[in-house]
């Protein structure tokens, strides 16, 4: 695995965000919309409750409407500024410009009754690995000038973003890790391709994405892949019949489950099958 997710490199990542928050205003944490809660970091309202903060839900063109929908509502309910927004295309910036003008009022207010003028906001784009933050600095920057690269952890070194007129932004200073307490929170990370698939067994998880799909959307499934009725079939299953359908077959006849998973994966994070959110609020 090519990230390390030991003690110390966990303890550089939180120094150099508690060093760095106290030259920015407002810290704009990104998650991805299919998986609001596996791919938040577990202490980041910790580390950055110092400042006002906006939630980007990024990737929402990826992620069921309604569910979205759903989830910046369960933020707001807690008080949190939360929009979606599409990183590629620049869906939801315009809203996200607002947002941040809005957490910024009481500073605004305050800087002008000291008679001091309205600067850029500085703002600290924090999330896990692969969530978006290079795109979406380079959306709002307007120009390829953070890297963005479909390989978790590519970002590493601390970078200042000027916008003009608007902002002034930061990358994450250091990796971001995700949660990985628990083993549902892992798959999910899996799943949407946040973790390398090399780090764990893709058959076991494509079982699990069939196991998902036959409970919540089986008829997404069946109607990609053209299966039987899936009721009563265990995920192993169901990737096998995935398997046969797409020829992924060894000599003897037998299903490669291997390929079968892979097919399955790239589909599903391609979208092939739908928009779908893993988690509601
Ligand atoms: N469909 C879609 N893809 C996105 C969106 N935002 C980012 N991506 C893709 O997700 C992948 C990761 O994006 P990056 O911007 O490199 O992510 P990052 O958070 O900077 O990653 P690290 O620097 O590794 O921490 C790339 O393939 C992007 O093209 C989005 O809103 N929608
Ligand atoms: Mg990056």
């Amino acid at each position: 695995m090519v990230i390390n997710w030991y003690p110390g490199h966990m303890a550089k990542t939180r120094r150099l965000i508690l060093e760095n928050i106290k030259i920015v205003d407002v810290v704009v944490e990104l998650v991805d919309a299919r998986i609001p809660y596996s791919s938040r970091n577990p202490d980041v309202d910790e580390m950055t409750a110092s400042r006002p903060k906006v939630m980007v839900l990024n990737k929402c063109d990826m992620a069921d409407p309604a569910a979205t929908e759903a989830w910046v509502a369960y933020y707001k309910s807690r008080g949190k500024t939360a929009v979606a927004v599409d990183a590629i295309s620049g869906k939801g910036l315009g809203q996200f410009k607002a947002a941040v003008d809005l957490v910024m009022r009481d500073k605004y207010q305050k800087d002008a009754e000291k008679g001091m003028k309205k600067r850029p906001p500085k703002l600290m784009i924090v999330g896990i690995p692969n969530v978006g933050k290079s795109a979406f600095i380079n959306k709002l920057a307007g120009r390829a000038g953070a890297k963005a690269e479909d390989k978790p952890g590519v970002t590493r070194t601390k970078q200042w973003i000027r916008v003009s007129g608007g902002f002034e932004l930061l990358d994450t200073p250091g990796i971001l890790w995700p949660r990985f307490d628990d083993e549902k929170t892992g798959l999910h990370l899996a799943f949407t391709g946040a973790i390398r698939d090399e780090v764990y067994d893709i058959v076991e998880a494509g079982c699990l994405l069939c196991a998902f799909f036959a409970q919540n959307h089986p008829e997404l499934l069946q109607t990609r892949y053209k299966l039987d009725d899936l009721a009563g079939k265990q995920g192993h299953e169901i990737l096998a019949e995935i398997g046969k359908r797409r020829g992924c077959l060894v000599s003897g006849g037998e299903v490669d489950t291997g390929r079968a998973a892979r097919i399955l994966f790239d589909e599903f994070r391609g979208c092939k099958l739908g928009k779908i959110t893993l988690e509601m609020p």
